[in-house]
């Protein structure tokens, strides 16, 4: 969450920057600010609401500079409002910083500045501490690497920060703790960013700062300094990312493109792991532990949000298959229990951004006690690739739309991978029951090609359901966290109180709510769960409820009692998260855009959450 960009050259850094912030949108967009050194002084622009406000208030003024930075925003200290928009100032106006994190122990530090004669501008956590660093630079008589240095050693929490010096115009200073920063390398040139979506277009060279790690940046050089003031030395990697991967390619909005991606983000992911004809799953990222998942005792998946939904299908593939017990926690959640741990745990970690803090907390914690732990992410490069002791990547490519679809069956897809791969090392698969499930695992893109046709269909149900003030979804089985993550896409994009439960669990409590209005979405598929949910269908009939089923193509018994049926092609068990989830992620998306929602930015919401 929040998104910086930071440019220091030859060129005009105003556009440079502008369009970092747009990439960057998805990360927040309570404010944005940017911030632009010329001439000796900085001229600050910000302004509460989304970067295109920002463009449009500073349309007629004066944006000339090759130095500057811009931050959009998704507040947690401070209204979103003009005043809290960063950048922020210190006491003296010399300094300016933006800053992506939280400083936890901000209100200490006020309190002490405040004693010490500072106003402060905002009601920010940021605001403290530049402040924090002009007071120590006053004090200790120091430059303002130094200052910047010991500040942080005063406070707890996370930050990627830029900071600006009026009295030192030619630089730019960048420090990270917790929150991500890349620095893409040019000629004379370097650009920062919490992603690399900003750089991409003018080098393919970035390095990826280091949790401690500050930078002195001018046009012509970089310094790295660890926290504790030894100098780095840079690790420089290219870029794997397209340019075209961050267009909307002619869809009307981000979420759409990546729904329809899917076929092919599921076949990147499987590209090089699977060998239908063999029976076989090579997973480079894990095999050097393949001797240690022989003698495992437990799983235990942290996740949060589409990605805890992931871990549950995991759960049950891997239980199925692999014959490991598996328990999903919510990172949140794990990292402040005392957990029981131990060596002969695994511990999968899975996260779109690969940033997500509590993610990030729960795998320090399980290293701490001796777990092997493995990460499922998306983002090359990013922290959690970096934390954990191997991993699988996603390869979804970049997802724009907050609302997490294609990362989410990626995700699925490894874990399915992951599955059988400990199958297969455990031996509690055989090989020929290997090879039937590659073969059809190798056409699950085919067969989701299939489920998007269902769009047309599914754009009808979503008029008939879009006034519809509350929803539920439910499944059994694997089904269960589809309906999980159906119910959290329709909440997210389209402001609908949605439901996911167990269909059984109906009977406790949800089912007082079934009225004639109520729309129950059923994941009905011809599974071993099936005549158990005909039942469940019946039970909401029976209280006129409003049935959407998701069912096999070809069902014919659920038609004879739901209101409106969407197929989707049959598959195996194994395989029907992947299929199910792709025309509630329609469903979803009609809905919100017939509301009029924002679906690529919805309200309140941003991605790669590294706050906790
Ligand atoms: N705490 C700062 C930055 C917020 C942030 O990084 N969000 O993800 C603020 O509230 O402005």
């Amino acid at each position: 969450m929040c998104g910086i960009v930071g440019y220091i050259g030859y060129r005009e850094a105003w556009p440079i920057v502008l369009k970092g912030l747009k990439r960057l949108e998805y990360r927040g967009y309570d404010s944005a600010g940017i911030a632009l050194m010329n001439n000796g002084g900085d001229h600050i622009y910000k302004k509460a609401g989304k970067v295109a406000v920002l463009e449009e208030f500073a349309e007629t003024q004066d944006k000339s500079g090759s130095i500057g930075m811009g931050h959009t925003r998704w507040a947690t200290h401070g209204v979103p409002s003009d005043r809290n928009s960063h950048p922020h100032t210190s006491n003296n106006d010399k300094l300016s910083i933006i800053h992506n994190g939280i400083i936890e122990n901000y209100a200490t530090l006020k309190e002490e500045l405040i004693s010490r004669g500072h106003e402060f501008k905002s009601d920010t956590d940021t605001e403290v501490l530049i402040h924090l660093i002009e007071e120590i630079q006053k004090i200790e008589k120091i430059d303002l690497l130094e200052a910047v240095r010991l500040a942080l050693h005063e406070v707890n929490g996370a930050y990627a920060i830029v900071i600006m010096d009026k009295d030192n115009p030619d630089r730019l200073i960048a420090a990270r703790k917790g929150s991500p920063m890349v620095i893409g390398v040019g000629q004379g040139e370097y650009f920062i960013a919490s992603d690399a979506t900003p750089i991409i277009e003018y080098t393919k060279n970035v390095i990826y700062l280091k949790d401690g790690e500050i930078a002195l940046i001018t046009r012509e050089d970089l310094l790295i300094k660890h926290l504790d003031n030894v100098v780095q030395t840079p690790l420089i990697q290219e870029l794997e990312l397209k340019l075209e991967m961050l267009e909307k390619g002619g869809f009307d909005h981000f979420m759409l493109k990546e729904i329809y991606e899917q076929p092919r983000s599921i076949k990147d992911c499987m590209r090089g792991r699977i060998y239908p004809e063999e029976g076989k799953v090579q997973l480079g990222g894990i095999k050097e532990f393949a001797e240690k998942l022989k003698n495992i005792d437990r799983i235990i998946i942290v996740a949060c949000g589409t990605s805890w939904h992931a871990g549950l299908v995991g759960e049950y593939l891997i239980e199925e298959y692999a014959r490991i017990p598996v328990e999903v926690e919510y990172a949140s959640e794990f990292r402040y229990r005392n957990p029981i741990i131990t060596e002969k745990d695994v511990v999968i970690a899975i996260s779109q951004s690969g940033e997500t803090a509590d993610t990030m907390a729960a795998i320090e914690m399980a290293k701490e006690r001796g777990a092997t732990i493995f990460g499922i992410c998306n983002v090359a490069g990013a922290s959690i690739p970096r934390l954990t002791h191997a991993g699988v990547y996603t390869h979804a490519g970049p997802e724009i739309g907050v609302a997490s679809t294609k990362a989410f069956t990626a995700q699925v897809t490894v874990l399915t991978l992951m599955a059988f791969y400990m199958a297969q090392q455990k031996g509690t698969i055989t090989t020929s029951k290997l090879i039937e499930l590659l073969t059809e695992l190798d056409h699950i893109p085919e067969k989701i090609q299939v489920a998007l046709e269902s769009n047309d269909l599914v754009k009808e149900v979503a008029e008939k359901i879009k006034d519809s003030t509350n929803c539920l979804f439910l499944g059994r089985g694997s089904g269960f966290p589809v309906a999980l993550e159906g119910a959290l896409k329709l909440k997210e994009i389209s402001y609908i109180h949605a439901e996911g439960y167990p269909a059984a669990e109906m009977k406790h409590g949800p089912i007082a709510l079934i009225d004639e209005e109520m729309p129950v979405v059923f994941i009905a598929t011809q599974n071993s769960s099936y005549e158990k949910v005909i039942s469940n269908i019946q039970e909401v009939k029976a209280r006129k409820g409003k049935v959407i089923a998701i069912v096999t193509q070809g069902d014919t018994e659920v038609k004879k009692m739901a209101d409106y049926c969407i197929e989707i092609p049959d598959a195996k068990e194994a395989f029907l998260p992947l299929l199910a989830t792709i025309p509630l992620q329609l469903l979803s998306y009609h809905i919100a855009v017939m509301r009029g929602c924002n679906v690529d930015q919805p309200r309140n919401l941003a991605k790669s959450v590294t706050v906790e």
